[in-house]
């Protein structure tokens, strides 16, 4: 709960110090890839799609990080923006979506180690090349290379990737 707090406490702040132009830059696909996960399979939830062991969603609404991550807990008790734990679930993330998308990692303020906003632990990653670079403290996919990460300013407004864990 802690963190949350503290992640509040950094967006509010980064919220006010925002006043740059959107990095809208997208990696230049015309169309959405043909999904080819299966679908979620809890009720209320069927137009998700099962990643790992999460039911996961993209939303092509932008927001701001924070803002992202609100959504992402309005949807579900249990949402955040996705958490991604290997090469399996970060695949399956790129059938979502190829257009720049926030996921739950993020850096606190004085931070060097990032972090999940779902409290999960941080063991995989997948960073463009010479990524991160410290251009934000917030990370997103397929900036540069679909499904890779980068960080940029969790100001910046974004689509972003949804999820909540299938076990109880
Ligand atoms: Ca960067």
């Amino acid at each position: 709960m802690k963190i949350f707090q503290l992640m509040l406490v950094m967006t509010l702040g980064l919220a006010v110090l925002c006043d740059t132009p959107e990095d809208q830059e997208e990696i230049g696909l015309l169309s959405e890839p043909v999904l080819e996960l299966a679908r979620c399979s809890v009720d209320g939830f069927k137009d998700w799609y099962v990643v790992g062991s999460f039911c996961a969603k993209h939303f092509t609404q932008k927001h701001s990080f924070p803002d992202a991550e609100k959504a992402c807990r309005a949807k579900h008790p249990r949402g955040h923006l996705i958490s991604l734990h290997d090469g399996t679930m970060n695949n399956d993330v790129k059938a979502l979506t190829r257009s720049q998308a926030w996921i739950g990692g993020y850096k606190l303020d004085c931070g060097r180690d990032w972090i999940w906003t779902d409290g999960s632990k941080w063991c995989y990653q997948n960073w463009v090349p010479g990524e991160p670079n410290n251009s934000g403290r917030c990370a997103h996919i397929n900036w540069h290379t679909h499904g890779k990460f980068d960080d940029t300013r969790c100001c910046n407004r974004k689509t972003f990737i949804c999820a909540f864990p299938l076990a109880q």
